[in-house]
């Protein structure tokens, strides 16, 4: 179909990507690269957190590029933080809202890092758009591989 077209267009992932608002709920260091459960606790933990604190949440504008994920402030649009596909280990949908989700972003040697989001609208969209992401880098290394071969 064309939508399934659409979905694996590298072009929609180039310049400044595929854009969603959202807010940073927080990031947490964590001690494994995966895992449904620690997630799930991790954003529990640092909904609490800012709760807590009495603070808001910094509105982002998460951007889904070829590049990775950069996260931007909505207001200032300065780029807070930068992270490439490859070092991205694993996303979680929040099972208790909709609106929330993160990922575990690092290495083996500097360690991982949960990142907590809240978004404007369906988690999932962003998801979505971050799972094609992966699979548009995942068929041009694939296509490189095959052109250094010839
Ligand atoms: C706000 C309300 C919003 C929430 C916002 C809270 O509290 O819970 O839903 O935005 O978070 O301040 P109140 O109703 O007391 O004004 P999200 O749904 O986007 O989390 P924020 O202050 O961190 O933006």
């Amino acid at each position: 179909t064309n939508y399934a077209k659409h979905r694996n267009d590298p072009g929609r992932f180039f310049g400044d990507g595929v854009q969603f608002k959202a807010k940073l709920i927080g990031i947490l260091e964590v001690g494994e690269a995966r895992g449904d459960r620690m997630c799930q606790e991790a954003l529990q933990d640092l909904k609490m957190a800012i709760r807590a604190a009495g603070e808001h949440k910094q509105r982002i504008t998460i951007h889904v590029t070829i590049d990775g994920l950069r996260l931007r402030d909505e207001k200032t649009g300065d780029s807070l933080y930068h992270h490439p596909v490859h070092k991205i280990s694993f996303i979680a949908q929040d099972m208790t809202d909709s609106r929330a989700f993160g990922y575990i972003f690092g290495s083996p040697d500097s360690g991982h890092r949960f990142f907590g989001i809240k978004t404007d609208k369906a988690a999932s969209q962003v998801v979505l758009a971050m799972r094609d992401l992966f699979q548009v880098v995942f068929e041009l290394k694939k296509k490189e591989i095959e052109m250094a071969r010839q």
